[in-house]
């Protein structure tokens, strides 16, 4: 067969090109490429800080899919500011996104779970990055899926001047930019610049990502609910009793404690994550900086809903960079019914 007639370039084809080799779909840099007029200040830089989060992305993926072969998994015998126990591949995945950040310029201040205070970047940066390296690092040494989260902020002083704590602590709807990275099944980027949320998934035999779920939609009402219901005894009265109203409509409990998975099932399928205050965590346990404010954009962007249970996340004040609050996010009716038992 011509190549003319594969490819549909002449007359009408009898075999069209598609259903001999499909699509594999826009690669993530030709899509940061071609939306970038979509940005308040469209100079290249924001793409260039998904360019690298993506590629610092790549390299974590690589050594998540070994860790167990080549020592990668376990404690490295510290905690970080949060009392968590560091794990080897929480330490390296921070180490990988920094190195990533701090060789691309764009960004002068960073903020991780792993890092007590705040890490200087490039001071010519112009935005500022609160990141999670790795989510859900229990899950690690049982090969359950783990993310990424991030999220961006323009930094609010000019550029070459001290950093401020306004351009620190800076609010949810604040955020420029935000998403994550799924390390499941296959590994799968998201993201959101306030124009929708799309996904992109990893092909890793050519190292690219792939646009795979362009303009993703939560469903507004959903049947699965995640939440730590071993921690009930000591939730509060209503959220004992939105967890029953979900039994009692025989609604599916899944719960595996790495939110990025939780949330993203919970973004295709429809459903709810709660995290609420508890006896232990009275603040909740999750952090607003580099963890909340970016599923929340994106579940907005996406259609749906995240609160502190009463408040919307993305308008919370922050105080400190380590800052916890209760987590309600996914399903706009369902976080609304949730909300409404309170
Ligand atoms: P780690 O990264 O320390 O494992 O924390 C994971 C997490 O922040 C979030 O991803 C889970 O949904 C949640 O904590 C699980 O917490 P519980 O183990 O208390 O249910």
């Amino acid at each position: 067969m011509s190549m003319q007639r594969s490819f549909n370039n002449g007359n009408a084809p009898s075999i069209e090109s598609s259903r001999i080799a499909h699509s594999i779909g826009t690669a993530l840099d030709r899509f940061i490429k071609n939306n970038q007029d979509q940005f308040a200040y469209a100079s290249g830089e924001l793409s260039q800080l998904l360019r690298d989060i993506a590629l610092a992305s790549k390299v974590v993926n690589r050594e998540v899919n070994k860790a167990g072969l080549i020592d990668l998994m376990g404690a490295v015998g510290s905690q970080n500011l949060a009392g968590d126990d560091q794990q080897k591949l929480d330490v390296l995945a921070n180490i990988r996104f920094t190195r990533a950040l701090a060789k691309g310029g764009e960004v002068c201040a960073l903020i991780s779970e792993e890092s007590d205070t705040y890490v200087d970047l490039n001071n010519e940066g112009k935005y500022v990055i609160a990141i999670d390296p790795l989510d859900g690092s229990s899950n690690i040494d049982v090969n359950v899926s783990i993310g990424t989260i991030f999220s961006i902020y323009r930094r609010k002083s000019p550029a070459g001047t001290p950093i401020q704590p306004s351009d620190i602590l800076q609010k949810g709807s604040d955020q420029v930019a935000a998403g994550y990275v799924l390390y499941g099944s296959s590994t799968m980027l998201v993201y959101t610049t306030g124009h929708g949320v799309n996904g992109f998934t990893y092909e890793p035999t050519l190292g690219e990502y792939f646009l795979s779920h362009p303009q993703l939609k939560m469903p507004e009402d959903g049947k699965i609910y995640s939440i730590n219901e071993g921690l009930a005894n000591s939730f509060s009265a209503p959220v004992q009793a939105y967890i029953q109203y979900c039994k009692d409509r025989q609604y599916t409990a899944r719960y595996i404690g790495s939110l990025v998975a939780d949330f993203h099932r919970n973004m295709l399928k429809g459903g709810i994550y709660i995290y609420p205050a508890t006896a232990k965590s009275p603040n909740g346990k999750l952090r607003l900086m580099y963890e909340c404010n970016a599923l929340a954009f994106v579940a907005e962007q996406a259609g749906g809903s995240a609160t502190n249970g009463k408040d919307r996340i993305l308008d919370i004040e922050v105080k400190e960079l380590h800052q916890r609050t209760a987590f309600y996010v996914g399903s706009k009716n369902m976080v609304e019914k949730a909300e409404s038992l309170g």
